[in-house]
């Protein structure tokens, strides 16, 4: 602990931010330190705050490393809207109900059906022995645990989960993480205010452990250094930062998120165009290889749905549905054009 010798304008004494970032292993540990609580009795508060700039899904505990006691009381917040709005992830406090007038939880006491629950936990502020344990997490796994089992073993629950279950994966998702350090380790109940320059944060390291939210229609993300930010290399004909919509002339289907299943692959969800039983091709259409109705004259659309007028000419006359047109406007039409109809619904099954 720097005490007396920190000093912000020297290199050697100085306690910047980056430290909490920079690579650790190293020995004496680097890390970001507050100012004193010399401000006494107002509160000593701080924000830290990590933006991606992209939609980011987590996919391990959050942890933090304390190298002055661990906070009395602080509050991990999330956005899922690139810091618009924050919602509370969990709060930390010695005693959570003087803090925030929550009951005291652990994480361990939360089942599927709360697991969404926004808990205050004293597992990580009782005392002042930091040097044995330095750490405040935000446990992503034991959450997991709660449907892929006690070791993660069965993935496929929980992924089946995450599959159907939109709070959910909005629950492990976010765009920015907030530190809000409200109250420095004192160590006693009276804070000494002989000697203010006790009570500060520091902390040593950060730990995010995530990937980006691709939809599950892109295998990799990369930094664009143009753009400055991460972006996924979207496939199956969808685009945008997080693969959330359909390319351009690719709107023949809804958009729709991919499958975490079967695992390990997962499937881009090219749900069937048509089938027997639910996706029936209409006035008379067939099935083929549930990738495309074939319609009967007089009908176009993916399920055949719709009337066709005469390409050829004015839109005068629309046989009835249910009744094909015994003249076929398809034959009116010359080959090159027929192909020209028919490739966009070649191109539109992945989206
Ligand atoms: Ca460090």
């Amino acid at each position: 602990m720097c005490n007396n010798e920190c000093d912000a304008s020297t290199d050697e004494l100085a306690h910047p931010p980056e430290l909490m970032f920079d690579f650790e292993g190293r020995n004496p540990t680097t890390f970001w330190q507050s100012s004193s609580w010399n401000t006494f009795p107002k509160p000593l508060e701080v924000n830290i705050t990590l933006s991606w700039n992209k939609t980011i899904e987590l996919t391990d505990d959050i942890i933090l490393t304390f190298e002055s006691g661990r906070p009395e009381q602080m509050l991990l917040e999330k956005s899922l809207d690139y810091g618009k709005t924050w919602t509370p992830y969990q709060f930390y406090a010695t005693d959570c109900l003087d803090a925030f007038t929550m009951e005291p939880k652990t994480v361990n006491e939360l089942t599927q059906r709360t697991l969404l629950d926004i808990i205050c936990t004293e597992d990580y502020s009782r005392g002042y022995v930091w040097k044995y344990d330095k750490t405040v997490r935000f446990e992503i796994k034991d959450r997991f645990a709660l449907f892929a089992g006690p070791r993660l073993h069965n993935m496929a629950s929980l992924y089946g989960q995450l599959d159907t279950t939109r709070n959910l994966r909005d629950f492990f998702t976010v765009t920015d993480l907030r530190i809000r350090l409200l109250k420095p380790a004192t160590g006693a109940t009276m804070v000494d205010e002989n000697n203010l320059s006790r009570y500060f944060y520091a902390i040593s390291d950060i730990k995010v452990q995530g990937r980006c939210k691709c939809n599950l229609h892109s295998n990799s993300c990369v930094f664009d250094k143009d753009k400055g930010k991460l972006g996924c290399e979207c496939e199956h004909n969808t685009t945008g930062p997080d693969c959330g919509r359909c390319k351009r002339h690719y709107h023949g289907r809804p958009w729709s998120v991919g499958s975490y299943l079967p695992i390990p692959r997962g499937t881009a969800n090219i749900s069937h165009v048509c089938d027997n039983a639910m996706l029936l091709c209409q006035n008379g259409g067939t099935c083929h290889h549930h990738q495309r109705c074939h319609c009967a004259p007089g009908f176009k659309g993916v399920l055949c749905e719709r009337t066709r007028c005469q390409v050829l000419g004015p839109c005068e006359e629309y046989p009835t549905a249910g009744q094909p047109s015994l003249h076929h406007p398809l034959l009116l039409v010359p080959p090159g054009l027929l192909l020209s109809l028919l490739l966009p619904l070649v191109v539109i099954w992945f989206c």
